[in-house]
């Protein structure tokens, strides 16, 4: 344990021996069968947990319930000062719970802290959310009568999360969702389940701390069994999923059948265009990180560069040489810039969209592969690659969650707007330029067709304070900033008549 792990979990209060037996925490009754959560760092078994069943979260929505009828009276600034001391827990762990996403998800430790970070900045958000979830007053058509809008807890969120930001998409929901009076049940990803249940142990002793039911906070370790008994339950008004698009497809359909609400956080197929006049400087350092930070397993990840004729050479060359530059390996060994993806079935996907865009012409500037020997006994390491291709290919078209970047030409700038949203998917954009029309273009109505669009930043890190979230099969849902508070809400059009008749609206008369 050269990096410390066992002792970062022992800090954060999961102990490694003991994750199987019931501690009284809500997560660990009665369920049997157990789940083993393996590093893909290095293929280590780290600790098995509880794998909950319908009975345990008949259970866990029992007492989602109750908490809510207990949390959804506290003045919205008392529940502000609880999420302000949750985010304070967050710092204390911050190098802890940063190590433990990065040794069980695979992200270096610079981004599993940096994933620490934006759970600590949207408790901070939150917590000035809570004096500031404003409805407006409007003035009544009526003499002597008042209208406002006021905005009240919706009941039980639930959350399902991804493997890829095991933690702080979590926060972006939770956070806002319990200032707004809400109470959750979060199911994170199987694949990072220790990562959940260290947010859950750290959120619970907040609770605790003031006397607050844990129901507050709900965390239940289970497969897409669960994830069904959510989307089909009209106990949770609101289901927030994160995750692929066919995933969210089942989940907005079950939502929608029930007229529920949905918030959906799914896809990306994100590109670059850079013009001939970019500043290649900061053009192939935003394509670089996008393209392989956290090993090209960000929904914002790179996956396309569309680049104008006069440059693309040099972009290629750039490019290509600044990949032989990167270290992969051990995400917690600070040296290292690439890390492995999350499982065998991932370097399986990368693997077969490789094959298929060769079979459908694609040529490898940069060919990738599995790597093997010491330090990569986890088989889950893979060289990160670029392929030149064209954007109607059909691998082209999906999101492969791995590092591979496709190489696109183009030579008028209409024509590079119509490549980037010529994809179903609508998460992130940018583009490179140093000119105002160009740029002012690409952010025009007639431009990027995404939720997320950039100038001369990369597609990936998206800061919290703004709306988080895309168009098309990417799901139309928006969290963490902004006015995204208002889905975790329920609007209430109010009107107070304090006059001594009762005049009708639209000046109907009706007199007996
Ligand atoms: C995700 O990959 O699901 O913009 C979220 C980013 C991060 C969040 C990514 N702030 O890359």
């Amino acid at each position: 344990d050269s990096f410390g792990i066992i002792q970062s979990l022992q800090k954060i209060g999961l102990k490694s021996e003991n994750l199987g037996s019931s501690t009284g925490q809500n997560w660990l009754k009665s369920a049997e069968t157990m789940l083993s959560s393996f590093s893909p760092a290095d293929g280590q078994l780290i600790a098995q947990v509880q794998f909950s069943d319908a009975e345990t979260y008949e259970s866990i929505l029992a007492q989602a319930q109750l908490a809510f009828e207990k949390w959804r009276l506290v003045p919205a600034p008392q529940r502000g000062e609880i999420v302000r001391e949750i985010g304070n827990a967050l710092r204390e762990v911050k190098a802890d719970l940063g190590k433990l996403v990065s040794y069980e998800m695979g992200k270096s430790y610079q981004e599993g802290l940096g994933e620490v970070q934006e759970m600590i900045d949207i408790c901070d958000f939150a917590v000035g959310l809570s004096r500031q979830l404003y409805g407006l007053t409007m003035h009544s058509e009526r003499p002597g009568h008042r209208m406002y809008e006021q905005w009240h807890p919706l009941g039980i969120v639930g959350i399902i999360s991804a493997f890829n930001f095991p933690v702080a998409v979590w926060s972006w929901n939770a956070a806002l969702a319990w200032v707004c009076g809400d109470v959750c049940v979060w199911k994170p990803s199987e694949k990072a389940p220790l990562s959940g249940v260290a947010c859950q142990l750290i959120a619970a002793r907040v609770f605790a701390k003031h006397g607050m039911p844990e129901g507050i906070s709900n965390l239940i370790i289970g497969d897409y069994r669960i994830g069904e008994l959510m989307s089909h339950d009209p106990r949770i008004p609101l289901v927030s999923a994160t995750g692929s698009t066919r995933m969210g497809k089942l989940v907005g359909k079950a939502v929608g059948e029930r007229l529920g609400r949905s918030l959906l956080e799914l896809g990306g197929n994100n590109a670059i265009i850079i013009t001939e006049n970019a500043d290649l400087e900061i053009a192939i350092r935003g394509a670089l990180f996008g393209a392989v930070g956290t090993a090209g397993q960000r929904c914002t990840t790179t996956r396309r560069l569309i680049i104008q004729e006069s440059v693309y050479d040099e972009v290629k060359s750039r490019l290509a040489s600044a990949y032989t530059k990167l270290v992969i390996g051990n995400p917690l060994d600070e040296k290292n810039h690439v890390g492995p993806l999350i499982d065998q079935d991932a370097v399986k996907n990368y693997l077969s969209a490789i094959e298929k865009v060769k079979a459908e012409g694609g040529k490898a500037v940069v060919e990738g592969g599995v790597l093997s020997g010491e330090g990569y006994e986890s088989g889950c390491y893979v060289k990160p690659a670029i392929y030149e291709a064209e954007n109607h290919f059909e691998i082209v078209q999906h999101e492969t969650f791995a590092p591979i970047l496709y190489l696109i030409k183009y030579s008028t700038l209409p024509e590079a707007i119509a490549l980037q949203n010529g994809v179903p998917q609508g998460l992130s954009s940018a583009i490179m330029t140093t000119h105002i029309r160009e740029a002012e273009a690409f952010l025009s109505a007639a431009g990027s067709d995404c939720g997320i669009a950039n100038v001369n930043i990369g597609t990936s890190g998206a800061e919290i304070g703004g709306a988080f979230g895309g168009e098309k099969e990417t799901g139309g849902g928006r969290e963490s900033g902004s006015d995204a508070w208002k889905a975790y809400m329920r609007r209430q059009t109010n009107t107070i008549n304090y006059s001594t008749s009762l005049p009708l609206a639209q000046g109907i008369k009706f007199d007996i």
